[in-house]
């Protein structure tokens, strides 16, 4: 018979932490080979904990990416970020910490690995964006963090060209436990389209905008219909100021109208179908201190 009976198909759950800006999402998104969760060069991208989903012959691995960690959470939303981080250190079978070279033994960095150290999941120490330094910079690091006696294993990757991407994976399944997939294969998040849709609004505004604007930014799906077709999405940016509103509009309406482009496209990509986009702005003084709407945009 040539049927394997021997190999054992393994499931787990896996974060990822790391302070913002480390690629965590990037390397979601890799792994999974999908954009599920957004990206941007600017601080405090993401801000709920995402699931992706990775499902081979051997094994599932369900990936939990997180909010990254900052010091000084200042409205309710900061504090319900650093609360969706620290969701990336309970009950996982691993965590994969990632840090980059640069920043790699910060002050942020020295607490997260105090709360990896207290918690006791097993964990691996990701050094990601390898493709910025010379490799000689790597080993000093890779020794200063072999010493804490904290991580199974060290890897140091590159998200954006997936250098070491697949020998992380390889580790990865090696370290979960034995268990039965709990999703369909082709199943690949567990977030719903009109979040996901949502969130890629959102990812243009960060693009598109500067300084306050993109953290002072929400995105709002308020009808998400699908037919054979088409999709209509109909959303409302909203921003905190007046004078906000005005930017993300732009003169003659500019700014506005690349989001939607922008956001349309990558949607269509993603749904493998023509969308309808209706993008509207709104004022909505001191969201990110209301409770109630924090919790209408799933925070
Ligand atoms: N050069 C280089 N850039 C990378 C790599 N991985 C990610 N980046 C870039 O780093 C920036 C931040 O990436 P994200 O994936 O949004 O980072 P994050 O850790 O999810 O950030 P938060 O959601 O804010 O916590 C983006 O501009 C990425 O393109 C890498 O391996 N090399
Ligand atoms: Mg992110």
């Amino acid at each position: 018979m040539a049927t394997n009976k021997t190999s054992v198909f393994k499931f787990g759950l896996v974060s990822l932490i790391g302070q913002t800006n480390v690629g965590k999402s990037t390397l979601l998104n890799r792994i999974v080979g999908e954009k599920i969760s957004i990206i941007s060069p600017k601080v405090q991208t993401t801000r709920t904990s995402i699931r992706g989903i990775k499902t081979t012959n051997s094994a599932q691995i369900v990936f939990l990416d997180t909010p990254g960690f900052f010091h000084k959470p200042r409205t309710r939303m900061d504090q319900k970020l650093t609360q969706n981080a620290r969701e990336g250190l309970l009950s996982v079978d691993l965590v994969l910490f990632l840090v980059i070279p640069q920043e790699a033994r910060s002050d942020e960095n020295m607490s997260i690995l105090a709360d990896i150290k207290a918690t006791g999941s097993p964990s691996f120490l990701v050094i990601n964006k390898i493709d910025t330094v010379r490799k000689e910079r790597l080993l000093p690091l890779i020794e200063a963090f072999a010493q804490e006696n904290v991580f199974q294993e060290i890897y140091p990757i590159s998200a954006l060209n997936g250098e070491n991407v697949d020998r992380l994976e390889q580790g990865i399944v090696n370290q979960l436990p034995s268990g039965s997939p709990h999703y369909d294969p082709d199943v690949i998040s567990t977030a719903n389209l009109r979040f996901i849709g949502a969130e890629i609004i959102r990812e243009k505004v960060y693009d598109l905008t500067n300084q306050e604007i993109p953290y002072a930014s929400a995105v709002q799906i308020l009808d998400f219909t699908e037919s054979d077709t088409l999709v209509r999405i109909e959303a409302i940016i909203y921003v905190e100021k007046e004078s906000q509103k005005g930017i993300i509009i732009g003169k003659k309406g500019e700014v506005i109208k690349r989001i939607g482009i922008k956001a349309r496209q990558d949607i269509q990509t993603l749904l493998d179908t023509k969308v309808f986009l209706d993008l509207r702005v709104k004022v909505r003084n001191k969201w990110r201190s209301d409770e109630h709407f924090l919790e209408q945009l799933g925070l």
